[in-house]
């Protein structure tokens, strides 16, 4: 049983909403939607009301809606191809989509009547959504992003496509043993999906391996690929609904398969088991998310993943443009844009060479030019290790034809662009190379993103400058208008209204009710910042969201918290960069100055944490390990009062960040300034009224320039300063010499206080910091942190500017709509024209 209070706050009385901006009426009755759900539980479930459990009925509820949802779609892809529209293909191995089936339905407006058509039927909506297991394709923020970005496509009505990898397990389930991560496999469609359409008659070929032969057509060579294995690659397609009848367009997921063909001289021979090895090997492609975020160095089932996934879509982009167009290529990239999300597509650029020369016989130079034409790249990451390199070796054998183009693509641009601007100089060459020499040769498929593309964007303005004068600042001066940014955002559809409610219902009482769309309007409520009664609203919504989440904590980890604490939460995957550690830090050493000083004076505070640490990643994993084992002894020490709560919630995901973000008080984004490139939970948490305690890094400088600094808790070294620490030699000696507080913190962890009977167990995390040089500088920036915190203490206590805070973060995020973020490409980078679908 949940909590959350929709069924009582998205009642709508008559509003000023209503009659400024009337709202559209929902495309079905209460009693329509209720005869479908029913009919669906009957005809495709299989049973009937007395009998059916709650899984039926959300399959049911979900078949139901889905006639909606074909009905969009069908509408949406026929006025695509009556217009013949220019369309963005986004190419992404990760797509974070969490759960469909409430988005959905605020999507389509029918949120209000299906939760009375249910209730009709003697369920209640909010657990029935809870039924839904989530889509979780995607490791994090670039795959959530990914998601957000769908939403946005549709709902202005943009032709566009996603296409990425139809995994059979999404990102492993995460749980706590002894406090330790321990991963299970996700298990998200083991029963089937009702959101996904198979559709084999679109199925392609996939080839790998073998070698290349030069044959002669005259005088003319040609390459001909003879591939050691063929894989058949099956679309799946999930629809993706638009906002307030926006089009449904189609994210279309790739499965690999064994190919069709049998080898019957391997059965006859007794080779059963050989061919079923086959079968399994083929499926192996698509059986796995990897579930690092930043690197996995090297695999070769990683690289066959990505040209897997990549060789369908660019095969499935040709095949819509050849329906349409044949053999003339003219119109190729005036329709065709692609969209590479970060360098994990960075295969289809070589791909579309190959098929342009090999299989409809282009030349070289009318080939490349569609290429850079239809291609942009974003990139989502400064830090050197998470820069994809593979090894010449690996592409030979695995992709022979692919490194030939490369090689032809990397000559070309060194014997002209290169020579041309830096004559002579080989160690420019060097540099700019696709090729990096050394022992083992490797392909940097950065370099190759930036020479294919037109455009390639940094996703803050920060993070952009940075690519232009750190990452690759060369082939900024050789190609000036080339590198731009595009700041990244979220959908307010999933990120307010669906997910908090409360808070949609208090706004839409006081601004115009297509806020979703036009989020700026939130300004309007800037306005009511100091009026007292419009506080005491908005706190209200604050705490019953709070009075919610201290549930679900009690339910998943049975820790009790008190809604009058200060609700302070961090969640993203767990690095060191993003420095989990240094808000530990902190919490140690509250705990230690209450200790030391049963009066010392906070504000009771409660510090959430959501995290997944890559399996192999033994330091993030001990991060881990010490905020859970910190927290059992932090909760369960009665000197303390229950002034200091720590929780570790399992299993973060995007349906529990849907539970947490609206509760939230404090957001902490406190990466090293320079490392995160952007941040997308930032965004997320400040829309929902929590004010940020965060560095100058990514999104945050723009956040706390749009809130206003006084609205935000900003603290910490900035990129210039930490560049300078490098410069000078950083010494993290300097503050654990000097700091006494620091001293003692990081001693403790030496000590078995927080693992009793297990001393050194938190050695580690002491040691990256100090003999390990603390490459991330949270010994530099723990006294400002702490500062900063006091800060908020402090504020906290005064309700009233607290609240006034909180309203004007909530009011100033519209520049973090996703939709703007779309804009942005469509101006800078895409170049497309909205087609709302026809009815027909
Ligand atoms: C690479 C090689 C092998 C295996 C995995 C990977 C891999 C997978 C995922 C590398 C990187 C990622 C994901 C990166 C990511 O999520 N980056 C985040 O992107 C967000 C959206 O732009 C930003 O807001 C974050 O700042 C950035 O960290």
């Amino acid at each position: 049983m949940t909590t959350k209070a929709t069924t009582k706050t998205t009642a709508k009385k008559s509003s000023p909403a209503k009659t400024r901006a009337a709202k559209r009426k929902a495309p079905a009755t209460t009693k329509a939607l209720q005869d479908k759900i029913v009919q669906h539980l009957r005809g495709t479930q299989g049973t009937y009301e007395e009998k059916a459990t709650p899984q039926a009925w959300w399959r049911a509820t979900a078949c139901a809606v889905n006639e909606y949802v074909m009905a969009g779609l069908t509408d949406t892809q026929k006025t695509h191809s009556r217009y013949d529209t220019r369309a963005v293909n986004y190419l992404s191995m990760e797509f974070l989509m969490g759960r469909l089936l409430s988005n959905n339905l605020h999507n389509l407006q029918l949120f209000d009547v299906t939760r009375d058509a249910l209730a009709a039927l003697g369920q209640n909506i909010d657990d029935l959504l809870e039924e839904e297991p989530d889509m979780a394709l995607g490791n994090g923020g670039l795959g959530r992003l990914a998601a957000c970005f769908l939403d946005s496509l549709a709902s202005l009505n943009l032709p566009a496509v996603g296409y990425g990898i139809h995994y059979e397990h999404g990102l492993f389930e995460q749980h706590f043993r002894n406090g330790r991560q321990i991963e299970r496999p996700d298990a998200w469609r083991e029963y089937g999906n009702p959101w996904e359409v198979c559709r084999p008659e679109s199925a392609q070929a996939v080839k790998l391996y073998g070698y290349v032969e030069t044959v002669y057509e005259g005088a003319k060579p040609k390459k001909v690929w003879h591939a050691g294995r063929t894989i058949k690659a099956v679309p799946w397609d999930i629809p993706i609904v638009g906002y307030d009848g926006g089009n449904v367009n189609i994210l279309r997921l790739w499965e690999s398969r064994a190919t069709d063909f049998f080898d019957w001289d391997v059965f006859n021979a007794g080779g059963y088991v050989d061919a079923q090895a086959e079968q399994a090997q083929a499926e192996t492609i698509s059986k796995v998310l990897y579930p690092n975020d930043e690197t996995d160095a090297g695999k070769e089932l990683r690289l066959i993943q990505q040209y897997f996934f990549c060789a369908a879509s660019v095969a499935d982009i040709v095949r819509r443009y050849r329906r349409a167009h044949g053999d003339d290529w003219s119109q190729f990239p005036k329709l065709v844009a692609i969209q590479l999300n970060d360098t994990h597509p960075a295969i289809a650029v070589p791909e579309l060479m190959r098929l342009l020369l090999d299989e409809y016989n282009m030349v070289w130079a009318d080939a490349w030019s569609l290429c850079q034409q239809v291609f942009s790249y974003t990139n989502h990451t400064l830090l050197p290790e998470a820069l994809e390199k593979w090894t010449v070796r690996l592409f030979e054998k695995v992709l022979p034809r692919h490194l030939e183009i490369i090689y032809e693509i990397n000559h070309q641009f060194l014997t002209t662009l290169v020579e041309a601007k830096w004559p002579g100089d080989d160690a420019m060459k060097q540099h700019l190379s696709i090729i990096e020499e050394g022992h083992e040769r490797m392909v940097r498929m950065g370099n190759l993103c930036v020479i294919g593309s037109h455009k390639v964007n940094g996703v803050a303005q920060v993070h952009s400058d940075l690519v232009k004068t750190d990452l690759f600042p060369e082939f900024h001066a050789l190609w000036p208008d080339k590198l731009t940014n595009v700041t990244n955002g979220i959908t307010p559809r999933r990120w307010l209204k669906a997910c908090n409610p409360r808070l949609a219902t208090l706004i839409d009482k006081h601004i115009d009710a297509d806020w979703p769309l036009h989020l700026n309007k939130l300004q309007g409520l800037a306005a009511k910042a100091d009026d007292t009664k419009f506080q005491q609203a908005f706190m209200d919504v604050k705490r019953a969201n709070k009075v919610d989440l201290v549930a679900e904590i009690k339910r998943l980890t049975d820790i009790d918290v008190s809604p009058d604490a200060i609700f302070d939460i961090q969640i993203k995957r767990l690095h060191e960069y993003k420095r989990q550690h240094l808000n530990l830090l902190h919490i140690l050493a509250l705990y230690r100055r209450l200790l030391d000083n049963p009066n010392y004076d906070i504000v009771p505070r409660v510090f959430i944490f959501g995290a997944k640490a890559a399996p192999g990643y033994k330091l993030a994993k001990d991060i881990i390990y010490a905020i859970n084992k910190v927290a059992e002894r932090i909760n369960n020490d009665t000197r303390i009062d229950g002034k200091l709560k720590v929780v570790m919630l399992p299993n973060y995901r995007v349906s529990l960040a849907e539970k947490m973000i609206p509760a939230a008080d404090v957001s902490e984004q406190i990466s090293t300034a320079g490392k995160e490139a952007s941040g997308t939970g930032n965004m997320k948490l400040a829309l929902n009224g929590a004010l940020t305690i965060g560095t100058l890094d990514g999104a945050n400088i723009e956040i706390a320039e749009e809130a206003g600094e006084e609205n935000c808790f900003i603290f910490g070294l900035t990129v210039d300063e930490v560049k300078a620490l490098n410069a000078n030699g950083y010494s993290p000696y300097d503050y654990y010499d000097h700091d006494e507080e620091i001293k003692a913190v990081l001693d403790w962890l030496d000590s078995d206080f927080f693992t009793p009977g297990h001393p050194g167990e938190l050695s580690g995390l002491k040691n990256s910091l100090l003999a390990g040089g603390d490459p991330y500088k949270v010994l530099a920036d723990f006294r400002s942190y702490s500062d900063a915190q006091q800060r908020v203490d402090a504020k906290y206590r005064d309700s009233k500017a607290w609240a006034r805070s909180a309203i004007i973060n909530t009011a100033t995020m519209g520049k973090f709509n996703s939709d703007r973020s779309i804009q942005d490409y469509v101006d800078r980078i895409w170049h497309l024209k909205p087609y709302p679908r026809d009815n027909s």
